[in-house]
């Protein structure tokens, strides 16, 4: 995706969108040229980030999928091209009050902090939010499921067993423990015995 000047757009629609994080209205406006191009446009408040979202094709404004888009704002306007391939037409911009800190970019920076980049959400398959440390809902991080073989949008794993130590995987996740290892204190004692006995968790 490439900024564009806005000396080469001409104004063919303005649907008004609102940004979804914070409570904070903000109105992006989205441009068509007559050759069927679109850009989206803002104005970069300085101290936010922004992301962007399209709807999907076949679940307009039930679905919505991350763009290949991260921005700062700088007290200046931002235009953002979007495409021709994108025929719902939907956009929504989200944004944060945090930037990136020392030794961060807005790629490598894990704003929710569920232990993955917010380059890698909206880049992963399948994309998990960059703004919500548990896209589920759930309360349990993305980067927990993530590094566990989990779906991280589903909540079907809670009650299973994986390493059939009689700890659910939710519990594991509460306890800190590995839920695809047995005896992850490696003290010959499953984890169920661990637990009971107050021994080693
Ligand atoms: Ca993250
Ligand atoms: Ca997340
Ligand atoms: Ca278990």
């Amino acid at each position: 995706m490439k900024r564009i000047s806005l000396s080469f757009m001409i104004l063919a629609g303005m649907p008004l969108l609102f940004a979804q994080q914070n409570g904070i209205d903000q109105a992006s406006d989205l441009y068509i040229f007559p050759t069927g191009e679109k850009a989206l446009h803002w104005f970069g408040h300085t101290g936010r980030s922004y992301f962007v979202q399209v709807s999907d094709v076949n679940q307009p404004l039930s679905l919505w999928h991350w763009m290949d888009i991260i921005e700062s704002g700088n007290d200046v306007e931002i235009s953002h091209e979007v495409g021709s391939d994108t025929p719902s037409g939907f956009f929504r911009l989200s944004y944060t009050e945090q930037v990136p800190q020392a030794g961060e970019t807005l790629d490598t920076a894990d704003f929710d902090q569920d232990g993955l980049s917010n380059y890698f959400e909206i880049h992963a398959s399948p994309q998990t939010h960059p703004l919500n440390f548990s896209t589920a809902g759930d309360g349990i991080s993305d980067g927990w499921k993530l590094a566990n073989g989990f779906d991280p949008l589903s909540t079907l794993f809670w009650f299973a067993d994986d390493d059939g130590d009689g700890i659910s995987n939710y519990f594991e996740y509460i306890l800190g423990s590995d839920p695809k290892i047995k005896d992850s204190m490696n003290d010959s004692t499953s984890r169920l015995l661990d637990v009971y006995n107050f021994s080693n968790y």
